[in-house]
This record gives structure tokens, sequence and C-alpha cells, in this order.
């Protein structure tokens, strides 16, 4: 795969092959990810959005070299080396199976897919072309979520026994907030969970190491009309037991009023509990019977892997950008040849999507679900 001259920093500052991307889709997910390719380094060399009139304004907006009338002018643009996929969902499987045989690396926004086999059909094809595929599980860039994951691998916690938590958000809260996710046609089939409830099964897997083996879900759709009427859940209530032997919960909304972005993971086990919320990422809490306390992301006292992804020195607030553009850079040293640790790829990006499945098969049936392995 060709890639250009231009050096790209690495999550850990080093600098890489060079990165030029071909960016689809021009909503918020897009200006994020064209933040993340400058801010490793890279160039947006195209950008296309859903209209050949919005093309130019956006590329001048977010510094692309140029803009394209439609994705297949994109995809045959040979300056483009890594495509950045952010449309709706329903164009996902499409564009990358396109992107891929054009020779293309792909970013592909989360859900993966629609549903699971579309998801492992692409993660599939990505596999057999040889590319590089990832998804942005962004959350797993936190470097606190990387001490969390050190520290349970290193057994801080005991044997796990508990997990629960949330990720809320009120972008959808009234009747009048509208966006393409609310369709199933455009978005697939859930919504709150395939937006958020996708990002917390991954970050959980993620940090543990575990694997949910069986849920038992609900939906709630509060708004049945939102100009149209809606065939997605505003809310995904959960319950879950996994492989090693957790059991747990997990909350998903995107209609709770005041919570923007807010998403909590805990996990216990036999001897300490980790919590994190996303809206402080700055801070890890470490729960013991007779001794608590609340580390603070200081590259100095953190292991290697939060060292790494640590941008800034402690005192130095980092947070939702940065790890997207931690995510970028590590796509890009994939790119280059190398294999970082960590980074959601489609196989996890199918993976999310065959718990999504199980979760809408136990709304709809009742009762517990296998997720299939
Ligand atoms: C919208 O709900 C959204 O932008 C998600 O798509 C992201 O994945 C999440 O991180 C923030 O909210």
């Amino acid at each position: 795969m060709a890639v250009s001259e231009d050096t790209v920093a690495g999550a850990g500052g080093a600098t890489r092959p060079g990165y030029r991307a071909g960016i689809i889709g021009t909503g918020f997910m897009g200006r994020v990810h064209s933040r993340a390719v400058h801010a490793a380094g890279g160039a947006v060399a195209a950008v296309s959005g859903s209209t050949p009139e919005r093309g130019p304004a956006i590329a001048a907006e977010i510094g692309a070299w140029r803009a394209h009338p439609d994705t297949d002018a994109l995809l045959a643009d040979p300056e483009v080396d890594v495509v950045h996929i952010c449309t709706p969902n329903h164009l996902h499987e499409q564009l990358a199976k396109a992107a891929i045989a054009a020779g293309k690396h792909v970013v592909c926004e989360k859900p993966l897919s629609v549903d699971a086999d579309s998801a492992a059909a692409m993660a599939a094809a990505a596999e057999a072309a040889g590319v590089v595929a990832t998804v942005p599980f962004v959350n797993r860039f936190h470097p606190m979520m990387r001490e969390a994951r050190d520290r349970i691998a290193a057994g801080e916690l005991g044997a796990l026994s508990l997990a629960h938590g949330s990720y809320l958000q009120d972008w959808l809260l009234r009747a009048d907030d509208d966006n393409w996710r609310v369709s199933a046609e455009l978005g697939g089939p859930l919504r709150a969970f395939g937006d958020i409830g996708s990002h917390w099964c991954d970050l959980l897997e993620f940090v543990t190491g575990d694997r949910i083996t069986r849920v038992s879900a609900q939906l709630s759709t509060v708004h049945s009309h939102r100009g149209a009427p809606v065939d997605t859940e505003d809310i995904t209530t959960l319950q879950f037991a996994t492989a090693a032997g957790m059991v747990g919960t997990a909350v998903i909304s995107q209609v709770s009023a005041g919570r923007k972005n807010r998403m909590l993971l805990e996990i216990s086990g036999t001897e300490a509990t980790l919590s994190f919320d996303q809206e402080q990422p700055e801070l890890l809490w470490l729960g013991r019977r007779d001794h608590s306390s609340l580390l603070v992301r200081d590259p100095a006292t953190l292991g290697a892997e939060a060292a790494r992804l640590s941008r800034v020195p402690a005192g130095h607030a980092q947070g939702y950008q940065d790890c997207f553009n931690a995510f970028v850079a590590d796509t890009a040293a994939a790119v280059a040849g190398e294999s970082p640790d960590g980074l959601p790829r489609f196989v996890d990006g199918a993976r999310a999507a065959r718990i999504a499945a199980a979760v809408l098969d136990s709304a709809e049936r009742g009762g517990w679900v296998e997720v299939s392995p």
C-alpha cells in the first residue's frame, strides 16, 4: 500500500511514514476524524459529502486538498491511502467493501454495520485483502482505561465478579430532536445501543479481556414520533453474564436530561473495584475494603501503555479528541507495518455487532439470549 513521504506523529509522539486520508461524510464525526488526521501529522487529501455542493466549503473548512463530487471519485483518487467512512450506518458495508476493493486501508465509524452478518462480511473482506481496517472504539485510548486494563491483567482486582455502568446522553431528549440515526433504515434497528452501547460493551471486553456470553435486554422508545414515526430505541437496559463468571448491568440512553456524554464503567473483583467516568477522564477510582484511592493520569506513575497514550504532562487534561487523535495515530502506525497494542479493528466491530444482534433478539423475544462467540 503506497504511502506519502509526509510524516505522522504516532500515539507516543514517534514519527511515522505518511498518511493521506479521504474522508467520506462531513457531519460531526467527519470533522472529528479530520482533526485527528491533522493532529497525527497526516493530511486530508480528499473529502466527499452527501451532495457535490457541500464539498468545496467543507474541504476549505477542514483543510482538505480537494473535494470530490461523489464517493467513486474519492475511492479512485491515487492520493488517498486510507478511507475514513463517517456516513450513516447503512452505507458502511458498501463503501468499506468498495474501498478495500480499490486497495485502500479503511477506518469505518461504529456501529460497523447495521447487522451482524454484514459486519462479519466487512471484517472478512478486510482480512482477505490484508488491509488495515479499524473502528474508532476510541474510549480504549483513554490512558486511565489502559491503566485499568494493565491492573486487571496483573490480578490487582482479584477474581472479577461484577461489572456495571451506563452510557447516557441527552442530545435526543426532546421529540423535536432529530438525526439520521433515529431511522432504522439509515442507522440500523438498534440506535442508542449501536451508537453508544457498542462503545460500552467494547470497552468492558477490552479492559477485562473477558467476553459477554449472555444478555437479557429491554428497549424503550420515549418519543414514538420525531417528525416521522420512530422505529429505534431511546433507551436500552441490559443484564449480562460473561465467560469468566462476571454478572452485570448496563443502561444506555440518549434521553437522559443533563447527561451529555457520560459513560460510567465500574468493575469489581474479590480484592478491589475500578471505576471510570468518561466525563472525568483524568481519574480512575481504585476502591478497596480498607483504603481507596483516586489515581490521577500522570505518565510518571502509570504503566507503559497508559504513559504511551498520555500526550501531555499531568495536570493538562486530555479527553475525547485526544482519544481520536491517538486512535488515528495508531491506525497510521498499523498502516506503516507496526502492531500497536489495543487497536480496534473490523473484527472488534463485528464482535460488537454480534452482541447487538443478541440484544435485539432478547428484547424482541424476551428472556436470555446467547451471544454467538
Ligand atoms: C453521537 O451519539 C456520538 O457522536 C457517537 O456517535 C460517538 O461515538 C460518541 O462518542 C459521542 O456521541
